[in-house]
Formats: C-alpha cells, sequence, structure tokens
C-alpha cells in the first residue's frame, strides 16, 4: 500500500510514524526553506534564460527540458560545452546540498536544472550508477516525489511531498534501491538536481557505455 509523508516545516530523517513504521525509505532526507522568496525570484530568472533543451533517451524526447553544468557527463541531447563550468550564482545551492548530505559542496561536479512546464514529468527511475548523493531544491510548485520498490511481484510504494524551496537527499537505500518518478506537473515547477560521484568512476565514454546498457536492461527512464 502506498504511504504518503508531508513534512511543511521539519526536517525529515528516518522518522518513524506513530505505529513505528518507517514514514519514508531509509537515506531520504528533507529540509524546507532552504531558500528565501527573493533567492527563489532571482534563480528561477536565471533558469529562464538558460539555453534549455528537451531531455532525451534512446532517441526518446520527454517534455521536460534540462541543462547542466559541469562537465564530467553530457546528457544525450546536450552540446558538449566547452565550458560548462558551475556559475556562482549556484554556489549556494552547492552549500545546501553539502549541509543536506554530509558530503563536501564541492563534491556536487554535475548540476542539472530541469524545467517542468505543466504536462512535463518525469518517469520512474534511479539515478546513473556513476553518482554516489543526489540533492534536489524545487522551485514555484509543490509537487509528489513517489517513490516505489520491488516487493516479490508487486511495488511498495511511499510518496514524499515536496514544497517550492525545499532541498531533499537521495542517499543510500532511496537512491540505490528505490526508484522515483514525478507524475506530470499541473503547474511550471523548476527543480535543481546536484549529484556527486562515486569515488573512482570512470571515463566519460566508459559511463555512458555502460549507463546506456543498464539503463537498456532496467529502466524505462534515466537521469
Ligand atoms: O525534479 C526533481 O526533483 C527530480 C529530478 C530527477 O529525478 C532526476 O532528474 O533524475
Amino acid at each position: 500500500m502506498a504511504r504518503s509523508a508531508t513534512k511543511k516545516s521539519a526536517d525529515i530523517d528516518g522518522m518513524k510514524d506513530l505505529f513505528g513504521e518507517p514514514e519514508l525509505p531509509s537515506g531520504f532526507r528533507y529540509l524546507s526553506d532552504v531558500i528565501s522568496d527573493t533567492q527563489e525570484r532571482d534563480l528561477v530568472a536565471r533558469f529562464e534564460k538558460l539555453d534549455l533543451k528537451p531531455f532525451e533517451f534512446h532517441g526518446y524526447k520527454g517534455n521536460r527540458r534540462i541543462y547542466t553544468f559541469g562537465h564530467r557527463y553530457v546528457f544525450a541531447g546536450q552540446e558538449a560545452r566547452e565550458d560548462a563550468r558551475i556559475p556562482d550564482y549556484l554556489k549556494p545551492l552547492m552549500e545546501i546540498a553539502g549541509d543536506i548530505s554530509g558530503t563536501p559542496a564541492a563534491g556536487f561536479e554535475q548540476i542539472m536544472v530541469t524545467e517542468y512546464a505543466a504536462g512535463a514529468g518525469i518517469g520512474w527511475h534511479r539515478d546513473r550508477p556513476m553518482y554516489e548523493d543526489i540533492v534536489g531544491i524545487s522551485f514555484l510548485a509543490p509537487c509528489a516525489l513517489r517513490l516505489r520498490k520491488r516487493n516479490g511481484d508487486d511495488w511498495e510504494r511511499m510518496s514524499a511531498h515536496i514544497e517550492p524551496r525545499s532541498a531533499y537527499l537521495l542517499h543510500g537505500k532511496v537512491r540505490n534501491v528505490w526508484q522515483h518518478s514525478i507524475a506530470p506537473m499541473d503547474v511550471l515547477r523548476y527543480s535543481v538536481t546536484l549529484r556527486s560521484f562515486r569515488p573512482g568512476h570512470g571515463t566519460q565514454e566508459e559511463e555512458v557505455g555502460g549507463a546506456r546498457k543498464r539503463s537498456a536492461r532496467k529502466q524505462s527512464s534515466s537521469a
């Protein structure tokens, strides 16, 4: 059965419900109000100026549009850019990722801005294997981050309510065992996803090749 958790202003970190059952899988962490209204407005104004491109996976173009910073991995559909340096205006978000994860902020070397216009969502997936911690920061609209894990022939499902200006962490089990997705949005939402790399990850070519093979076998969509 699906369970849902809504916490407006509290941190969620391995919390249990009244019956001692975990509300969300271990490794999930949530912090509300990590940025102010003004910061949100300023950052969204920056995102609106980016040359966002539809997310592409095996020739399939998703409705969401993305722009990536950090040049260790170039997503399909994105041009490899000479200068993919992380701009200064995103550095405060790296600090937030560092705070929520306990990983040094500088470790979040891959940053993706995603625009979900009305009708856009993201399918079930786990992030590519070369990434370690995944941090999401949300802008403009709330959404439900749906989580599912195989349980025999069935799926165990949970859902986390994500407010704008909040951050969530996917680490450990919720990152490695559970899949996540977001249903198509009714209204515009942006997210910034910050990813750290696993120690000793390979070259870009190996990552792209390996990720594609694994993705084709296991995942309906990948990020
Ligand atoms: O928009 C979000 O918060 C989720 C993004 C995501 O799951 C991804 O890009 O892999």
